[in-house]
């Protein structure tokens, strides 16, 4: 009787052994708040993971930069610090240099051409450059087109942005193009972008409908112009230290989980920029809708050689060429 007590007793705690020991927990960060765009996907990836690994894999979320700026998260994933990261490409053309090109103002028409740019051949070719550079980008994620406030005047032309001190991220592609509308482009890590903003450190700053909303900039901007001057991808990337360890099946589910997760930030994205404009006009902003965006594109037409030059005039009008 004891011997056959001993043989479950142990059979029950290598059973609990296993369990516990392949359980693995997550670290996913991005620098939005709660309930935005980033958050809302992250939550999606971690649900859809446990799922599919039946508790194998779950994850922690740490939003609002709890683990730093973005460029900061992306150097923790690459080092195996943080496991997973939702970032924009903002600071990413640092880290791997062959996606700066989708970063270029006015390259892309509107969501459904950089949906089906960036989820056809064009994009995931690019996906396939990370792990050249220490990382695994796991999806195209979304963060929205950006859109010009500021507390100093309404901006319907290109030259009403001269002179202003505008936050950009930290992308020389956004700076040289912002730089032909005669903005001064300060480039700040986004936690610090608030802050700045209520100091007046500067006049303002370019964001997606999604960021401004989930940010409160309205506390801390006067004027909004819908200028859409560059649409602002976002990413999912994970640590090659991860990735490495995974079978092929929890690989597929680590995919699989991303992909979903991309929907639900699409979702929400089409969500906040149907109801953002009223939101943010109750909240007291001052929104121009109509902007002159012939008079950005003219403007830009100097960066545009310049682009040309750097990534290939064909690669441009491929991406501008996809229907
Ligand atoms: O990724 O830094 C920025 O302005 C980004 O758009 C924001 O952090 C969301």
């Amino acid at each position: 009787m004891l011997i056959r007590y001993v043989a479950v007793t142990a059979a029950m705690m290598a059973g609990a052994l296993t369990a516990a020991q392949a359980q693995t927990v997550l670290k996913l960060g991005h620098v939005l708040a709660k309930g935005s765009h980033y958050d809302v996907g992250a939550n999606v990836f971690c649900e859809e993971l446990d799922k599919s690994t039946q508790g194998r894999y779950k994850c922690q979320v740490f939003p609002a930069s709890a683990l730093g700026g973005e460029r900061e998260e992306i150097e923790a994933v690459q080092l195996g610090t943080q496991d997973l990261v939702i970032t924009s490409t903002g600071p990413v053309g640092n880290f791997v240099p062959e996606i700066k090109v989708v970063d270029i103002p006015f390259l892309f028409r509107d969501y459904e051409h950089a949906r089906k740019t960036l989820d056809g051949a064009i994009g995931q070719d690019m996906l396939a450059k990370f792990p050249n550079h220490g990382l695994v980008a796991l999806a195209w994620s979304e963060n929205g087109f950006r859109h010009m406030t500021n507390n100093k005047r309404p901006i319907v032309q290109a030259t009403d942005a001269t002179g202003l001190k505008m936050r950009t991220m930290e992308n020389k592609v956004h700076m040289e193009g912002y730089r032909t509308f005669g903005i001064l482009p300060t480039p700040m890590a986004f936690p610090e972008v608030f802050g700045a903003l209520q100091q007046g450190v500067v006049d303002g700053q370019e964001n997606p409908i999604p960021v401004i909303l989930a940010s409160k900039f309205s506390q801390v901007q006067k004027y909004l112009s819908m200028t859409g001057h560059v649409y602002s991808p976002a990413l999912l990337l994970t640590s090659p230290r991860i990735w490495g360890k995974l079978s092929d099946a929890d690989k597929k589910a680590f995919k699989d989980a991303a992909a979903k997760s991309v929907v639900a930030t699409r979702k929400k994205v089409n969500d906040d920029e149907a109801g953002g404009i009223a939101q943010l006009k109750k909240d007291g902003m001052q929104v121009v809708e109509q902007v002159n965006g012939a008079s950005f594109r003219d403007a830009l037409k100097p960066a545009y050689a310049s682009y040309a030059k750097e990534f290939g005039a064909d690669r441009i009008a491929a991406i501008q060429g996809v229907r």
